[in-house]
């Protein structure tokens, strides 16, 4: 690939997810100011739409949607509910009882911004009404609603994000076991990843060689998109907790990123070059580690 085309690619890629973005945003907007009582509504409206993130996982919804020919429309709230999903997951996880921090983009944390009864209180209500956001789906059947609903609690709850979070708390530095840090990054990071792909595949029938591709490209990007972050994180931090650059050294971690990109990038072969914007996420997530 030339420089050229590389610059290309990657001004496509971020012009594609600043569209996403926006319309997520406005999605979001929508169905949050729906939420009544004063403190609930400004703590959740302050954490998803002023001291917002990237919404990379919405994004990928959408690009999916898009990919199996899907109704960008009709998969917007499910995007948005994946993004409020995430946003609980970062108020809860900055709590004191947890990771204690202070700062969430750049900005105070919910429970800094209010306090750490209102940021429970916040979080506990996106994750209640991403649900709420899924029993409403319109133009999506009964079934294919309980579908989504089913997929994303298994995604986010005891099997996935909170099996993971509570392994991640309860991981001793002495364990520095590899395959442990894995799994703990598949649960805590790549299945609501996971979801985020796969739920357009869930309301627009596809057949199962796609479906599996789907699912093979989100676990291979979900845990190299942890990785990067281990990555970036260890350049700061010391060598603590499950980070899989304690267990793998730098050159062998890097190593393994650009192993999952490539594995990722080969299970969106089924699309031909339709993938493209997919892919130059997935350049772009290594390109982020120099
Ligand atoms: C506390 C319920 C609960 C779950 C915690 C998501 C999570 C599980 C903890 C957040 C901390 C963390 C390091 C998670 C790993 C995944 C990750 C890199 C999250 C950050 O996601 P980005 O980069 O964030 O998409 P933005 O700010 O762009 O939304």
């Amino acid at each position: 690939m030339t420089c050229l085309d590389k610059t290309t690619q990657s001004s496509s890629l971020h012009i594609t997810l600043k569209k996403n973005s926006d319309a997520v945003e406005t999605a979001m907007k929508y169905l949050l100011s729906k939420i009544q009582g004063g403190k609930l509504r400004e703590a959740t409206f302050y954490s998803c739409l002023e001291n917002t993130g990237k919404k990379l996982r919405p994004s990928l919804c959408i690009e999916f949607t898009k990919l199996l020919n899907g109704s960008v429309d009709i998969v917007l709230p499910v995007a948005a509910s994946i993004e409020i999903c995430h946003t609980y997951s970062l108020i809860h996880d900055d709590l004191p009882a947890l990771d204690n921090d202070d700062i969430r983009r750049g900005k105070p944390s919910c429970h800094k911004k209010f306090n750490e009864a209102t940021a429970i209180l916040a979080g506990d209500t996106l994750l209640t009404y991403a649900f709420e956001i899924l029993s409403g789906l319109e133009n999506i059947t009964p079934e294919k609603k309980c579908t989504l609903i089913f997929a994303l609690s298994k995604a986010i709850g005891p099997d996935g994000m909170l099996a993971g979070q509570i392994a991640d708390i309860e991981y001793t530095d002495s364990e520095n076991d590899f395959n442990e840090m894995l799994n703990i990054h598949k649960l805590k990071t790549a299945k609501l990843i996971e979801f985020s792909c796969l739920a357009p595949a869930l309301v627009f029938d596809t057949n199962t060689n796609i479906k599996e591709a789907i699912q093979n490209f989100a676990l291979n990007f979900g845990i190299l998109f942890q990785i990067a972050d281990d990555i970036l994180d260890y350049d700061q931090k010391s060598d603590e907790g499950c980070n899989v650059v304690k267990a793998l050294g730098l050159v062998k971690s890097k190593e393994m990123l650009r192993d999952l990109a490539e594995k990722a990038i080969l299970s969106l072969d089924i699309f031909g070059n339709r993938a493209s914007i997919l892919k130059s996420l997935v350049f772009h997530t290594v390109d982020r580690i120099k």
